[in-house]
């Protein structure tokens, strides 16, 4: 639907025909399901199941092992679970770690989107594993696809009514977002779809039937918390207080992103700027005229370049605002003064303002597994309040009274959970994206190998007398940034099996973007290259002087001027994505 001359004369990518011949996301999902032949289900299905938050995988610890014996790969399912604002109870806890057991490997991925992903879930288990999540009132429509994607909100209920406010309009705005196909129902809920057929009599009001060029991203950040990285989204809503610290309206930011590829120039992460501002019951409209705007004018020929970013970037913040004013029928407010402090999580107690308490758990990487997914079982079994996914993939045991308390805090001791949280400050700050063995656009390990990484860090750090000194540091598999990595004051980008990029500089608040430092570096020689710094920043920084600071005051790096910054200046060849452990 882009109207610029270029795009007008290039063809439309060929998902931009699959999504209009899908009859509303059915395609051929049901039939491939039922295809006992294979594994996996084939291409045009894949991409449809994504809207409907399912993506096919295989095991690639297991590729050579199974192509020496001649088999097809060991194909798995990851499911991702929606819970706009990360909110979910404590029954909806223990029916995913049912699910996780009985249909997938038995762990529970917290992501740093506020959802949960199921992984290892072969073909047949599919729908039971799909129908059981509904059947706890959650659901995976949306949570991937070329639609808006889980609404991501600070979970921080000790901020209380300016919370809960803002949890609400999270809420309706994913509402208001979500596609109206009946497809999702009719294959995993009631199971009544029909292969093929008819074309479905209903509409995609605000859709329509190619839904978006590419995937679209919300969050809400409340201020001075910064933990959702409203700047890596494709449209943020900061909370802006009154006097008297009631919600007065929101700014709204747009244009973020955080995925390039490796020596593509033309890709490139992004810092979203910010657009207006708006009164609270204006939230919903806004962002679903800003949705449109990106459904109309996104490039549909390149999926490169088909990002919200790209569209603001290309057309600029002035022409966003005056075509987003021009659907609203009305102006948006000039942008208000707000603060962010940080990124990071706030572990531990914390006290709420009813008496109510909520303690932040430190979930390495968001994996829950073993002995910790038994211990938050029994937890789930008692616990009266809510749970909390946070954005940095750990997870808040949400609203304990005070007569519950004492049961919790005995739970939490008893599974030694109670002190996950005295870490170092490097790693209570530290985020790595799955990569391998799951994701099959990984070019190395991430969640499998910053923790050790860490470890290794840990005493350097320790050395240098900075365990208690926040640092974020951050690893993905490849240069999608699933992990955010270009806002960590310390990036690790995977770049072929064992070497990564690696980027220094970003602000400590997520208010800016870090710059590459240098290109390939082996995973063995990331020690003998952090140390020095380590050493340095201990020695040298100014008073209160973050990391990310200090590295660009000292001239590591200049701050981000371009987005050549990202990529590497000697236009090394990198491994083909996907294939690196093929
Ligand atoms: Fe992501 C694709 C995992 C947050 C940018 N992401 C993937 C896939 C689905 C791989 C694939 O397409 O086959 C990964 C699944 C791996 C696996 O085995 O589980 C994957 N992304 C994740 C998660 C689980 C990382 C984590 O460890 O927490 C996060 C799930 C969030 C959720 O609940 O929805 C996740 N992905 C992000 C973020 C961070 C964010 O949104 O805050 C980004 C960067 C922000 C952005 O979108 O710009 C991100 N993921 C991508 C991209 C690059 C998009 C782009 O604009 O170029 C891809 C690849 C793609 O879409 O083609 C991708
Ligand atoms: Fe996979 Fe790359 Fe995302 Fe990591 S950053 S999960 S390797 S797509």
């Amino acid at each position: 639907m882009s109207d610029t001359p270029e795009a007008a004369a290039k063809p439309l990518h060929k998902n931009e025909q699959l999504k209009a011949e899908s009859n509303f996301l059915r395609g051929h999902i049901l039939r491939d399901l039922e295809d006992t032949s294979s594994g996996t289900i084939p291409e045009d299905s894949a991409q449809l199941t994504k809207f409907h938050g399912i993506y096919p995988q295989d095991d690639r610890d297991l590729r050579a092992q199974r192509r020496k014996e001649g088999k097809e790969k060991a194909y798995i399912f990851m499911a991702r679970v929606r819970v706009p604002g990360g909110v979910c109870t404590p029954r909806q806890w223990l029916a995913l770690d049912a699910i996780a057991d009985a249909h997938g490997n038995g762990t529970l991925k917290i992501t740093n989107r506020q959802s949960f992903q199921l992984h290892g879930v072969i073909k047949s288990e599919l729908r039971p594993a799909i129908h059981e999540v509904n059947l706890e009132l959650l659901d995976t429509l949306a949570a991937c696809g070329d639609v808006n994607r889980n609404v991501m909100c600070n979970p921080n209920p000790h901020l209380s009514g300016l919370h809960a406010e803002t949890l609400a309009i999270a809420k309706e705005t994913a509402d208001r977002l979500l596609p109206r196909t009946r497809a999702y129902h009719e294959l995993w809920v009631d199971e009544t779809l029909v292969a093929g057929g008819a074309p479905a009599e209903e509409e995609e009001p605000m859709y329509g039937r190619t839904y978006l060029p590419r995937k679209f991203k919300i969050v809400f950040a409340i201020p001075p918390s910064n933990d959702v990285d409203v700047f890596a989204h494709d449209l943020g809503f900061i909370a802006i207080t009154d006097g008297d610290g009631r919600l007065a309206g929101f700014d709204v930011t747009v244009g973020g992103g955080m995925g390039m590829s490796h020596n593509q120039l033309e890709t490139y992460p992004r810092l979203a700027e910010v657009l207006g501002f708006c009164l609270p019951g204006q939230v919903a409209d806004v962002a679903e005229k800003i949705v449109t705007v990106q459904r109309d004018f996104g490039d549909r020929t390149n999926r490169k370049h088909a990002r919200f970013k790209y569209t603001v970037a290309d057309r600029g913040l002035v022409w966003i605002r005056q075509e987003v004013e021009r659907r609203l029928g009305w102006e948006l407010g000039s942008a208000r003064r707000f603060e962010f402090t940080d990124t990071g999580d706030r572990y531990g107690w914390t006290e709420g303002p009813n008496g109510d308490s909520h303690f932040t758990l430190f979930i390495e990487n968001g994996r829950v597994k073993d002995a910790a997914k038994a211990a938050l079982r029994e937890i789930a079994k008692v616990h009266r309040g809510d749970f909390r996914l946070t954005p940095n993939q750990h997870l808040m045991i949400a609203s304990v009274s005070p007569a519950e308390r004492p049961r919790i805090e005995a739970l939490l001791r008893e599974h030694v959970l109670d002190t996950a949280h005295r870490a170092t400050g490097l790693r209570l700050n530290a985020m790595a994206c799955v990569a391998l063995p799951t994701c099959g656009l990984a070019l190395a390990e991430s969640e499998r190998y910053l923790p050790d990484l860490v470890t290794q860090l840990d005493a350097e750090v320790e050395a240098a007398g900075l365990r208690d000194d926040a640092i974020v540091i951050r690893m993905t598999g490849c240069p999608n940034g699933c992990g955010r990595p270009f806002l960590a004051e310390i990036g690790f980008v995977g770049k072929a099996p064992g070497k990564y990029n690696m980027y220094l500089g970003a602000a400590f608040n997520g208010s800016r973007m870090n710059t590459l430092y240098k290109v390939s570096v082996a995973a063995a020689d990331i020690v003998p290259v952090v140390r020095p710094l380590l050493r340095s920043y201990a020695a040298e920084r100014l008073p209160g002087e973050r990391f990310g600071d200090f590295a660009i005051r000292v001239g590591l790096v200049s701050p981000t001027g371009t987005p050549a910054d990202f990529h590497d200046k000697a236009q090394e060849k990198p491994a083909p994505e996907g294939d690196a452990q093929a």
